[in-house]
This record gives C-alpha cells, structure tokens and sequence, in this order.
C-alpha cells in the first residue's frame, strides 16, 4: 500500500501537533492549514521535533477557496478538522468569530472535501462542552445535547452538520466527543496549564500566587497523546460513527491543583487565591464522560491517569520556567 496523505486544520494546535507526529510515524505525508498570524505559532510541532517534516499550506478555516486548494494541493485521503477557537472562556466575549471558525469553519471544510474528494474520510472535533447542562450522570453517545457557552454551540452545529453530510452525502464523516484533554503542549489559557505552569513558577520563586475561577467544577481529564489515537482509529472503521472518548474518572479542578502543588512539595491552599473575573456566565459544573463504546468498537482506552498526566506537564514546566 502507498503512503497516505492526511490534512490537519489546527495543526499548530495541542492535538493537531500529537496527531501530525502520530500520522508521520504511521508513514503518511501529513499536510497542515496554516492560519497566518502575526506571532510564531510553530513552537508545538518545533517541541515535537516535526516542524520540518509537515507541508502547510496558508489557509483559513473560515475561508472556503483556501480550502478547496488546500484539499486540492494535498490529495487527501484523510481530513482531521481541529481548527477551532477552542477557549470556551473567551467565547462569549467572541461569541460571532467563535460561531464563525468552530461553527462554519466545519461545513466550509465538508464543502471543500465535497468539492475536491467526497471520497476522503473526515474526522470532526466534536466536544464533551455539548453537553454543558448534563442530562445523565455519566454521557454517552445517547446523552441529550445542552450546551452552556458559544463554543458549546458553535461545537453542536459542527458535530450535526457532520452527522448531516455522512446522512445526506453518504460521506465518510466521524466525531469524537472528546472530553478535556491535555498534555504539556496545553495552551496556558486552560486551567491544568494555568496551574501547573504556575505550581513550577511559584516553586522556583518567579510567582507568588495563583489566581482562579471556581475550583469546584470537576471534568474527567485524559492525555492528548492517548486521545489522537482514537482520532485516527475512527478513520480507519469502514463505517463512520460518533464515539465519546474519555477516561471514565472525574476530578475537581481543586485536586487536580492539589496534584500539581503537592508533586513539587508545596500546599495549593497557601497559593490559590479565588479571582471571580475567572468565573463563566454560565458554568459546566461536571463532565464525566463513559468510553465504553470507543473500548468495544475502536479498542480503544485511555492509558494515563491523572496523576501521571498532571505531573508530566509540572516536570515541563518545571524544566521549561528554569531555562527561561
Ligand atoms: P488548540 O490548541 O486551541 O488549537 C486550535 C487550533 O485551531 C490552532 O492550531 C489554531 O491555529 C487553529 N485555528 C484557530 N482559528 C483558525 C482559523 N480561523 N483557521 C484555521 N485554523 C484556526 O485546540 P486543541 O486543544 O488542540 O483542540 C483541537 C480541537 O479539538 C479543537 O477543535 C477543540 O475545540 C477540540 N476539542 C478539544 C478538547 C481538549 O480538551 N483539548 C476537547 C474536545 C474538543 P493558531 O495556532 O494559528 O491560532
Ligand atoms: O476549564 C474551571 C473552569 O478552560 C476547566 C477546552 O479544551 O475542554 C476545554 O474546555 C474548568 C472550568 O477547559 C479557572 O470554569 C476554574 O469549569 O481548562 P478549561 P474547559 O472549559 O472544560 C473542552 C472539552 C473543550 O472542548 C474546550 O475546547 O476549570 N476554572 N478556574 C478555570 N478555567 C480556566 N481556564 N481558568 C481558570 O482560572
């Protein structure tokens, strides 16, 4: 069989660069949408050691022509849309450009892959944010959708327009719910970075305090590394399909800094000072999310807990704020 060739919007992003290493390593030529910005977005894939191995193509999720080219250029057999304007923070402060990049962008991208190669398979990055307000105890792919933020919109209209072209179209066309996920490649904005960034910064004496939201809210957190594996699985199925993937476990964002300040030797309560500037409009109060058909159907399970996710990303920071 010949190599593949993949495109990755959000290639600059957490799990755009962990799926690119993931794509290179299976033996694809990995292509990836280059949103042009003033500052360097490249560090990801440079930290990955991959950014001389990935072709990028200028392009923009909200710009339909750049990316028919985008499909045309690459000839891609497989299309991972991780584009996004993924801080549910910032959403309702930019609750239009969110509906337009997390929203449109998908059925810009779907028309592109429609236009170009209706045979490519898709994959969407659908969210456990849908379902915001939750109606069961633990979601599933049956649980009913109630988004509490714009993201959590946006996401919705993106994950049933999917839905609606694999339906409609007959086309290839995959969501992964997935729940938060992270690593030390993290945006700092997102509140695991947020602290273990600053559990590495206040042990080396560069920050005296941790300022945060609510640190009752729980979510069931995973390893970004683990997660692009289902990614890449969904597209390997001979039929689409939506898949929650998760790890099964929730944890408030208080133990989760209790984790990162203890693997330094600190206590948390003698730094976190509750700011409620970082309080939500509206707040997601616990996402637990249930695997089991990505185990029965992908194979597919989370294989890091928490425990050793949260000190990985402190060790990098660690190393990263002393080189600093
Ligand atoms: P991320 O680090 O915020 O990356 C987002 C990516 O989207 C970046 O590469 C960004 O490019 C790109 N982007 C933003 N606006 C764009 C535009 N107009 N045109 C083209 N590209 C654009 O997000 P992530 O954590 O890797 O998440 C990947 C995807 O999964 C996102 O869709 C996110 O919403 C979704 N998701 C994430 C999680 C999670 O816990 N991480 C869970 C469920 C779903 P720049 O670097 O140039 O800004
Ligand atoms: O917040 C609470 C905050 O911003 C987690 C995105 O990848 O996952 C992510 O969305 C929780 C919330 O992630 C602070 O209120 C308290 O309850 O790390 P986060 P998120 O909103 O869950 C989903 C699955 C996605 O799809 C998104 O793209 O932590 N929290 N204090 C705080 N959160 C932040 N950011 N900062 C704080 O100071």
């Amino acid at each position: 069989m010949g190599s593949k060739n993949a495109l990755i919007t959000g290639i600059t992003g957490q799990d755009g660069a962990y799926l690119a290493r993931l794509l290179l390593e299976k033996g694809y030529t990995v292509y990836g949408v280059h949103a042009r910005r003033s500052t360097d977005t490249l560090w990801r894939l440079r930290y990955l050691g991959i950014d001389n191995e990935i072709r990028l193509i200028p392009a923009d999720i909200t710009d339909l022509s750049s990316l028919v080219r985008s499909m045309e250029q690459s000839r891609a057999q497989e299309v991972y849309n991780l584009a996004a304007q993924s801080f549910v923070g910032s959403s309702w402060n930019q609750a239009i450009l969110t509906a337009q990049v997390t929203g449109v962008g998908v059925v810009n991208l779907l028309e592109a892959v429609r236009i170009v190669n209706p045979t490519a398979r898709f994959y969407q990055a659908s969210t456990s944010e849908m379902f915001g307000l939750i109606q069961e105890s633990m979601q599933s792919e049956s649980t009913p959708f109630y988004p509490r933020s714009p993201y959590g919109v946006a996401k919705l209209y993106g994950h049933w327009i999917a839905v609606n072209y694999r339906e409609s179209f007959g086309m290839h066309t995959s969501s992964g719910i997935l729940f938060n996920h992270e690593s030390p490649l993290r945006g700092i904005e997102f509140v695991t970075r947020k602290v273990t960034d600053a559990a590495a910064r206040i042990k080396q004496g560069k920050q005296k305090e941790l300022r945060l939201g609510n640190i009752d809210a729980k979510r069931d957190w995973g390893f970004a590394g683990d997660y692009v594996e289902a990614m890449w699985l969904m597209l390997q199925q001979e039929r689409p399909d939506d898949y929650v993937v998760a790890t099964g476990v929730t944890t408030t964002v208080r133990d989760m800094c209790r984790i990162a300040f203890e693997h330094v030797g600190l206590n948390y309560e003698e730094h976190v000072v509750i700011d409620p500037q970082f309080y939500r409009p509206a707040e997601v109060d616990v996402l637990l999310g249930n695997p089991a058909k990505a185990q029965r159907q992908l194979g597919w399970s989370a294989k890091t807990p928490l425990q050793t996710l949260i000190t990985m990303m402190v060790d990098a920071d660690m190393a990263r704020v002393r080189r600093e």
